[in-house]
């Protein structure tokens, strides 16, 4: 008899300890995201573009290990479209959608939808991004997943971190690039320039590329 409660009280310990370490450290996150259409000025051009809060690329998320986050989604554009929590897996949210992809019902225009982002063990820089087609293309953003608070990083600790995102860059409506690709069944034409973290640089010969743009 000593021995199952022996297990009991080990299992117990076990609870207590994982909870120290994740579920009781772990936090709750709500974020508003804006998408709607939105003018950029580039390479001398300016392009409409489906982005969250007027911003190319969109918010960062920045959260930790075990943490939930709430996203709600307000879409005030002219297209439907559910976001993607790329590499998040979510196998209790059925209105998420993971590695384990399950269909969502798209966001239509002029309504809003919450997400419940579940983390369980992801860490790391992954992604979040809208679905379908061309819509990924601008509306997305990073999803940072620090070590939780009394965990260290499986590296040695960096004195700082920086979030880079590489984009293709098109002078002209993105949404008939893709489009005519998928209609002809070609890759979309090469794009007019490359952009970090949305900027263009200063070696595409027009004032409007310059870097602080
Ligand atoms: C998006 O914009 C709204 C309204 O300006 C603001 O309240 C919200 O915090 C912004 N979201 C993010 C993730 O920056
Ligand atoms: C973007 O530019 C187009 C063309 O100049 C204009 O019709 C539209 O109102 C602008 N949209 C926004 C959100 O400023
Ligand atoms: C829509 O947004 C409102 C206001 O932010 C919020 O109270 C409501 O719960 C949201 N609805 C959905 C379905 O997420
Ligand atoms: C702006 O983009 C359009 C479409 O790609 C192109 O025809 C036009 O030449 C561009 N204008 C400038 C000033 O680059
Ligand atoms: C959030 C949390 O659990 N913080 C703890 C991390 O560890 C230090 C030192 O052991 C504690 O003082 C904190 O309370």
């Amino acid at each position: 008899m000593g021995l199952p409660k022996h297990g009991f009280v080990s299992w117990l310990v076990g609870v207590l300890f994982l909870c120290t370490l994740l579920l009781c450290v772990a936090d709750i996150h709500y974020y508003e995201f804006f998408v709607r259409e939105s003018n950029f000025t580039k390479l001398c051009n300016t392009t409409t573009l489906l982005v969250v809060n007027d911003s190319y690329p969109g918010p960062e998320i920045r959260v930790r290990r075990g943490d939930t986050v709430y996203v709600n989604v307000h879409n005030q554009g002219n297209y439907a479209f559910t976001i993607h929590w790329h590499g998040v897996r979510q196998p209790r949210n059925p209105w998420s959608d993971g590695p384990e992809y399950v269909t969502q019902c798209p966001i239509e225009p002029g309504t809003n939808f919450t997400y419940e982002v579940i983390l369980s063990d992801e860490i790391g820089t992954l992604w979040w991004h809208a679905h379908s087609d061309w819509t990924r293309g601008s509306v997305q953003g990073a999803f940072v997943i620090l070590p939780a608070e009394n965990e260290t990083y499986p590296f040695p600790t960096p004195d700082a971190d920086q979030t880079i995102i590489l984009q293709s860059w098109y002078n002209e409506d993105y949404k008939q690039i893709i489009d005519q690709a998928l209609a002809t069944g070609l890759a979309p034409r090469q794009p007019d320039a490359y952009a970090i973290n949305g900027h263009l640089g200063d070696t595409y010969g027009c004032p409007n590329g310059a870097f602080w743009h």
